[in-house]
């Protein structure tokens, strides 16, 4: 077959979704790289990006279905799997109904397509499935509730602005090609700072860095608008202005001194850049609303971005998680008459291993609950019990270790046909195969499909992903830059009033003497280790000020033990001077650190990993 160049995307869950560029001959690939006009991801790809190509032929690629047996897994053929995948679920519906089945799916990456997979819970009446988002909903809900106005993309336009405001977001790890249009605004002259709870890659590059208590965000924020208030009034034409104004106004500056750690001359210098910096852009990053007053927050600081005149401003306003709505056609999983369970997903184990009727079947594709979910130890316990658990996954991820078959599948770079859109910049993009798949594995949509047919139910799968297909294809709002990439028009939608938030989420109270940070890195993406040479069950890092650290005697690279009422975690004990006391930070996703986490979910039903307690051993 003659050499041929292909354009798809990097799939994984990540606000950059990079366009690839690959060369291909005989279903193998020949060269791989960055996609040289994509408008914001042209000049590289991360290391995760550029080792696709090891890892779908890495050693810890799945190539055969494996069943569990005694200790260990004995290797089965593909029609043994689904026949006995099809009774598994078939003998719990027979005892229980529908609800003894639980589908559940989250992310594992961002193809559009993955929607049509619900159409199997739905299909057979409803199951048992988990809602609520571990990522990113808490925070968009706050924005939503103000200023929908401000949900778009909008990556360029901090070119324009003289201050960027990073708040809890670390782009240099986490959104890495954000990286060279922030250098490019200092070169024009803007100022960069960011608010964190700890140093960064992200705090070292930026000009300014406030380090917090996590959680003293809120009281912080409100303060700044009060002082916004007493200094500029209150803007006409906007909702709830004055009862906004009466909570804002009655945060005193001693509260927030206390709460935050900073001391007066660095809170009065917050305070001059938020207030008199203009344009003025705010980035919010995912960690800080995971947390009962997530919403709450990012509602303040787009009160902030309001008051202070940023709103609408060009290189001002608020941004965060970017939602580009209709790209999957409404009709797509109109079912009538499916009424399915549903648990909160953050407190999945706890809700399944009380369930009534009780569920007696797992169907898990594209998710690590055990990995990824508050409470991790009840979700372990409840798959380990439960008489029949399958997971579809390409690797032995924690989940699939406590499940009863695992089904090896193909990755999204060896089946093409999907989609993505970005939830930072305004591109959508095609996904194309830039490989065969291994021998033994199979497509999930396939392997979906068959078990849906055995179970009596028709193939609504394949002609639900045609028709998304065709419906991407025909969107007029979204302009041809390429082949396979497009780019969504402006939209000129009137912009509703803002509307100040009215009422404040309470915090949840401490039930530990330290907050238990949890973070993304380079090494993860999400629960996916990308590390190719570390030893399993290396202990993980855990971050202490060095105050703490002086307090309890703990010397740095000195084993110490996480604690809850939940479970433990040893790790090993980093240091940093400038982390404020009471935070322990950790590394997302190291292996069983979920455990410790805490399963509890804010108002609108959404995690909140990072309000997590903890004491030390040393
Ligand atoms: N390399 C890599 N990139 C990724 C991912 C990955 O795993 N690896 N995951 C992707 C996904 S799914 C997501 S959601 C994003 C996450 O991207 P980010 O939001 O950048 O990452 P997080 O680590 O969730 O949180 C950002 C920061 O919030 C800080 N923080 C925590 N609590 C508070 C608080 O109360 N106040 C303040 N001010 N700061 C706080 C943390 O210290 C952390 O540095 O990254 C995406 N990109
Ligand atoms: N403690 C703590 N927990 C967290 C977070 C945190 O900051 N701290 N962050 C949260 C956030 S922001 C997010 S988004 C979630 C992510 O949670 P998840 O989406 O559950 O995590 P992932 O590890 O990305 O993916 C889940 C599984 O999907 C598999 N997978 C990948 N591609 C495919 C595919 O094409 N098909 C199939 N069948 N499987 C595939 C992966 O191997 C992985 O085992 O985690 C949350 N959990
Ligand atoms: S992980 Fe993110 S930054 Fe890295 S190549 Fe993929 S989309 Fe790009
Ligand atoms: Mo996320």
């Amino acid at each position: 077959m003659a050499r041929e160049t292909r354009h798809t995307v990097c799939p994984y869950d990540c606000p950059d979704s990079c366009g690839i560029t690959a060369e291909v001959e005989d279903g193998r690939i020949v060269s791989f790289g960055p996609r040289l006009d994509h408008p914001y991801t042209r000049g590289f790809l991360c290391t995760r990006g550029q080792e696709w190509p090891l890892r779908m032929r890495g050693p810890e690629r799945l190539t055969t279905p494996l069943l569990k047996s005694g200790e260990g897994w004995k290797p089965i053929g593909w029609d043994e799997a689904l026949s006995r995948t099809v009774r598994g679920l078939e003998t719990a519906i027979s005892r229980h109904g529908h609800r003894s089945v639980l589908f559940y799916s989250y992310a594992g990456n961002v193809l559009k397509g993955n929607e049509v997979q619900n159409l199997f819970p739905a299909l057979l009446g409803g199951c048992t499935v988990a809602e609520g988002s571990l990522c990113g909903a808490e925070g968009l809900s706050g924005l939503a509730e103000t200023d929908p106005a401000s949900l778009r993309s909008r990556p360029a336009s901090v070119l324009e602005s003289r201050g960027i405001l990073l708040w809890g977001r670390n782009a240099a790890e986490n959104n890495p090609h954000f990286m060279p249009l922030l250098s490019e605004a200092r070169r024009k002259g803007a100022l960069i700072a960011s608010v964190e709870v700890r140093t960064t890659p992200t705090t070292a590059f930026s000009d300014r860095a406030w380090l917090i208590r996590p959680g003293s965000d809120l009281d912080l924020a409100l303060f700044l608008c009060g002082q916004a208030i007493r200094r500029k009034g209150l803007p006409k034409g906007t909702v709830n202005a004055e009862a906004f104004a009466a909570l804002a106004l009655a945060v005193e500056k001693s509260r927030v001194l206390e709460g935050t750690g900073l001391c007066e001359a660095t809170l009065d210098e917050l305070e001059r850049f938020t207030l008199e910096t203009a344009p003025l852009s705010t980035w919010m990053g995912w960690g800080p609303q995971r947390a009962r007053c997530g919403a709450s927050l990012f509602s303040v600081l787009s009160a902030l971005s309001m008051l202070t005149g940023n709103r609408g401003l060009p290189g001002g306003g608020i941004t965060f998680n970017q939602e580009i709505e209709g790209l999957v056609p409404e009709t797509l999983l109109e079912f009538s008459g499916a009424e399915p369970r549903i648990l909160p997903r953050n407190g999945l184990g706890r809700a399944l291993l009380s369930a009534d009727p009780p569920v007696e079947a797992a169907f898990i594709v594209r998710g690590n609950p055990v990995s990824q979910c508050g409470d991790a130890g009840s979700t372990k316990r409840f798959l380990e019990t439960c008489p029949f658990s399958v997971c579809l996954d390409y690797r032995m991820s924690l989940t699939a270790r406590c499940c009863s078959l695992v089904l090896p599948v193909s990755l999204p770079l060896e089946r093409g046909g999907d989609f993505v859109s970005s939830y930072w910049h305004d591109i959508v993009q095609e996904t194309a195969a830039v490989a065969d798949p291994p021998e033994g594995v199979r497509h999930e949509l396939d392997i979906i499909a068959e078990v849906a047919a055995g179970l009596g139910l028709p193939d609504r799968f394949h002609p639900a992903m045609e028709q998304l297909g065709r419906h991407v294809r025909s969107l007029d709002w979204l302009e041809p830059l390429a082949p396979g990439m497009w780019r969504v028009r402006e939209r000129n939608d009137p912009v509703p009033a803002f509307r100040f938030p009215a009422m404040i989420d309470a915090p949840e109270k401490p039930s530990g003497p330290f907050r238990l940070i949890t973070v993304h890195t380079r090494r993860f993406n999400n629960g996916q280790d990308l590390r190719q040479s570390r030893p399993p069950g290396f202990p993980p890092e855990a971050t202490f000020s060095q105050a703490d650290a002086e307090r309890l005697g703990i010397g740095p690279g000195q084993a110490v033990t996480l604690f809850n009422d939940r479970g433990c975690l040893s790790v090993t004990a980093v240091l940093d001077p400038a982390q404020p006391a009471g935070t322990v930070v950790t590394a997302q996703a190291a292996e069983g650190l979920n455990v410790l986490v805490s399963p509890e979910v804010t108002a609108r039903g959404h995690s909140c990993i990072n309000e997590t307690w903890v004491d030390v051993k040393p």
